[in-house]
């Protein structure tokens, strides 16, 4: 009998190639999203697919209990999030992810699946440590005493720890990878949660296509990063799941570049040389971020190794398709400019409101000085839209036209 797999979030990126990669293998596939079928990533017409925000939310136990029963391994991927322009202004949506993985986890355990992969992020890393661009490579242990990425990676890193519970207490088998920013064909690359990789294949292939060869880098391009490629994303996950490795590790390439090196690699890509202007107010998170993979390698003697020119040519080539059959030379530049506040409530500055802005105890949350540069005047902060009424949950049934808009995968 073939094993059956649940995979939340598979209208997204990862999702998206961890079911085609499952469909290959022989499994029955169980894929839900909240985003309807005709804004997945890919469509899997072999898979049991559970799309829109009535089957496919898995904030819902209900729909939770329904995918998970019967089930033999879970891969929960579900969650609201982006890139750094995404994640810097959404906080609420992003801890709202704690709903899909609580009613996930607690689904499979009531159905006893045999496995529970969770896609943790290298977000959970204490901040202070990524504060110097020639960063020392994260450890695992690094993620402690906790001062991780406002929002979005302390729902993170609450999450992590639900696993380690359900497992302790439970005895449900829960296995964590901290993934470190993937990229690859088949993922967001405009709208506003676009990750670098794809943010930047875009604006190169809008200046090729209109002709215009300027390029805006958010930060000073000095931040550093490592990338890693969905292929080896996805081998990881299932590695990782049937693993004995009990603690959250680190799922990344350790090859660090810089930001202005990315640009380079996809002018190389281009056959371009394009005038380069920084955004510095833009959101830009961590100076400097790369992973350590002494713990992976110590247990399967194996490490995410797609070289990143490899990866990004791939990439560029998916997203060049795409953009020109949205765009053409008259119309390009309007792909040329990030918009990082849409559908959000951008909160200015530093990463917190005005409100919390001299209460000790939210300071303690975010590190001194992070994103300094964009702190905004005493005066503007006061027009911050905080006293406007929340609007915590993702609309349903209001499903933005373009793909990448909603709850997805990472
Ligand atoms: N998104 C984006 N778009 N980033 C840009 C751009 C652009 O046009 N130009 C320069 N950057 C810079 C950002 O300012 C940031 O310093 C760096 O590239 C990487 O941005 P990113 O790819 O959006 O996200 P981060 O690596 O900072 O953070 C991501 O980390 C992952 C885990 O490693 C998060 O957004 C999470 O999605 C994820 O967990």
């Amino acid at each position: 009998m073939s094993k059956v797999i649940v995979v939340a979030g598979a209208g997204g990126f990862i999702g998206g190639h961890l079911v085609a990669d499952m469909l290959r293998q022989g499994f029955k596939v169980r894929a839900a999203d909240i985003k309807p079928l005709d804004e997945w990533y890919q469509v899997h017409r072999k898979a049991d697919n559970s799309a829109g925000p009535l089957m496919g939310d898995v904030r819902d136990y209900q729909n939770c209990r329904r995918i998970c029963k019967g089930a033999d391994e879970v891969y929960q991927l579900a969650a609201d999030m982006g890139g750094m322009g995404f994640i810097e202004n959404n906080k609420a949506l992003c801890m709202l992810s704690v709903l899909s993985n609580t009613h996930m986890i607690l689904a499979s355990q009531e159905a006893g699946v045999e496995k529970f992969f969770y896609a943790s992020s290298a977000c959970v890393y204490n901040a202070d440590k990524q504060k110097d661009p020639n960063v020392t490579a994260l450890k695992e242990a690094d993620a402690y005493p906790g001062l991780p990425e406002d929002g979005y990676g302390w729902e993170k890193l609450f999450s992590e720890r639900m696993c380690r519970h359900f497992r302790e207490d439970f005895g449900l088998h829960t296995r964590c990878a901290r993934f470190h920013n993937v990229y690859g064909p088949n993922g967001t690359w405009e709208g506003g949660r676009e990750k670098a990789p794809a943010a930047i294949c875009r604006k190169v292939i809008a200046a090729v296509v209109s002709g215009k060869h300027e390029i805006e880098i958010w930060g000073d391009g000095t931040q550093t990063r490592s990338f890693m490629f969905i292929d080896d994303c996805v081998k990881g996950i299932q590695r990782i799941t049937h693993s004995d490795i009990l603690e959250p590790i680190n799922l990344g390439s350790s090859e660090l570049v810089t930001i202005n090196q990315l640009v380079d690699i996809a002018e190389e890509i281009a056959g371009i040389k394009l005038n380069r202007s920084y955004k510095l107010d833009a959101p830009r998170g961590v100076a400097g971020r790369n992973s350590d993979n002494t713990k992976i390698q110590g247990y399967m003697g194996w490490e995410p190794d797609t070289r990143l020119k490899d990866g990004m040519e791939k990439t560029y080539r998916w997203i060049y398709d795409e953009f020109v059959d949205k765009y053409d030379a008259s119309t390009a530049h309007k792909s040329s400019i990030s918009t990082f506040t849409k559908g959000s409530h951008p909160i200015p500055g530093d990463g917190f409101n005005p409100e919390s802005k001299n209460m000790d105890t939210w300071k303690q949350g975010i590190p001194a000085g992070y994103n300094a540069r964009s702190t905004p005047k005493p005066a503007k902060a006061k027009k911050a839209p905080v006293k406007k009424k929340a609007k915590p949950v993702a609309k349903k049934g209001k499903a933005g036209k373009k793909k990448g808009k909603r709850v997805g995968a990472r």
